[in-house]
């Protein structure tokens, strides 16, 4: 059997590593590296928890530190990056003072230059490297009934075209990932044939395919709806899911956490998308209703430390598994270096609390049928202030104990107002 006839591909050891340390969890054994071994531990051993948190890493992305806003006003912010140059040094400025977001993902072409290895020089040169590509078939006057869907090959060809052309950005930059969401969908019953545009979508795909190279991996993202209303043609996780099995090992599903509908159990959709090995990446941010990309962990911190559970549980934090943790986020009335620092904190609080998760306990409560005592495990790991023990995290990495302060202190923002006049200000779709 090819990899691509099973439905339930297992591509990723770590998938098989969690399950035997769910097998193994009561001996406190649970697992044999990393952050699962970790997890299988619990709060009695500090140093694994520490060395988990210091490994992690978070993908920043170079939109959230241009101008943004709702469809109603952008709101300009003085010191906002010009051009790409500055959005990584902006990044970088986030990673300078919370240890762990070496990398930014850029948009074409928003982040269109003459030179990407100019870019991805200058990216080194500030401790950064480019992560993620995300293509753009959105905002084309062409695209007005679809992109990799549209029922005109020409359009599909254009589509696939920069598709394409992201790919040889990957190549000119060292990044391994390329991210798409498809705007695609219809806003009226009966406009367009369902069936045709999966076929159209699967067949736009596997040209993209052809092109990877054997380190890069495409992530396909789903979302409910936005811009289209009635239907879109990668909705969910299943269709996503469906796609990428089709496709191969180097087609993961990416999960935005503010694309469902309200109330989804996204922490279930992440724990069978790491069993199967098809979790490629998230991108993080938080929403009250609908796709608001606030900054994540802000609405519901307690979904996100939910889903760093799963993340654990199903072996995500371990730097094989490949899941890479994005933020997707438009800070539109809040500055934005002090935003990006913000999140990555919440990812991090929520990541420890993840892994002070009392395994052995757990399991022992889940298998004795004690639905209180099992609550109570995720609840005691949930209500802990790990706020102290991050502190330590950070200076023992010789960081400023609390980032958000240390970048106030640290003239940053004043030196870009002051520098960053004239020109012309990045902004979301610019
Ligand atoms: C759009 O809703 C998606 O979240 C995409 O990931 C998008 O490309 C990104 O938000 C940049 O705008
Ligand atoms: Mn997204």
């Amino acid at each position: 059997m090819t990899r691509s006839e099973r439905p339930l591909d297992r591509d990723a050891s770590s998938a098989d590593t969690a399950d035997a340390a769910g097998a193994a969890d009561t001996t406190g054994v649970a697992s044999a590296a990393g952050p699962t071994a970790v997890a299988g531990t619990g709060a009695a051993n500090p140093t694994a928890v520490k060395a988990a948190l210091r490994s992690q890493r978070i993908e920043l992305p170079s939109w959230a530190f241009g101008n943004s806003g709702t469809r109603f006003k952008v709101f300009s912010q003085p010191g906002v990056p010009r051009d790409p140059f500055e959005k990584v040094a902006d990044a970088a400025q986030v990673h300078r003072h919370t240890g762990v977001a070496p990398t930014v993902s850029l948009h074409i072409p928003w982040d269109k230059v003459a030179d990407y290895g100019k870019l991805a020089a200058h990216a080194e040169s500030h401790g950064m490297r480019i992560g993620v590509i995300n293509s753009n078939t959105f905002q084309d006057d062409d695209y007005k009934l679809g992109s990799v869907t549209h029922p005109d090959p020409a359009v599909r060809d254009k589509a696939v075209g920069h598709l394409v052309e992201c790919v040889d950005v990957m190549d000119a930059t060292g990044s391994a990932d390329l991210k798409l969401w498809f705007a695609d969908g219809t806003n009226y019953p009966g406009q367009d044939d369902f069936r045709s545009r999966q076929d159209r979508l699967a067949e736009s795909l596997s040209q993209l395919y052809e092109r990877l190279g054997d380190r890069q991996r495409m992530l396909l993202e789903y979302k409910l709806f936005e811009p289209a209303f009635y239907h879109s043609d990668v909705p969910d996780w299943g269709t996503s899911f469906a796609h990428c099995v089709r496709l191969g090992e180097k087609a993961k599903v990416v999960v935005d956490t503010g694309h469902h509908a309200p109330g989804t159990n996204i922490e279930f959709i992440v724990a069978m998308l790491l069993r199967a090995g098809k979790l490629g990446a998230f991108d993080f941010n938080s929403r009250f209703y609908a796709d608001d990309d606030l900054m994540v962990g802000s609405a519901d911190p307690f979904q996100l430390f939910r889903i760093m559970h799963e993340v654990i549980r199903g072996g995500g934090l371990d730097a094989a598994s490949g899941v890479n943790f994005m933020l997707d986020q438009c800070h539109n009335i809040e500055p934005k270096i002090p935003a990006q620092i913000r999140s990555v904190m919440n990812v991090q609080e929520a990541t420890a609390k993840a892994l002070l998760v009392d395994w052995p306990a757990l399991s022992a409560a889940q298998r004795a049928g004690d639905v209180l005592g099992a609550n109570a495990v995720l609840m005691d790991a949930f209500n802990t202030d790990v706020r102290p023990l991050l502190a330590e995290v950070r200076e023992e990495q010789g960081l400023d104990a609390d980032p958000m302060a240390a970048y106030a202190r640290s003239g940053y923002a004043t030196k870009i107002a002051g520098e960053r006049v004239g020109g012309h200000q990045a902004g979301w779709g610019a």
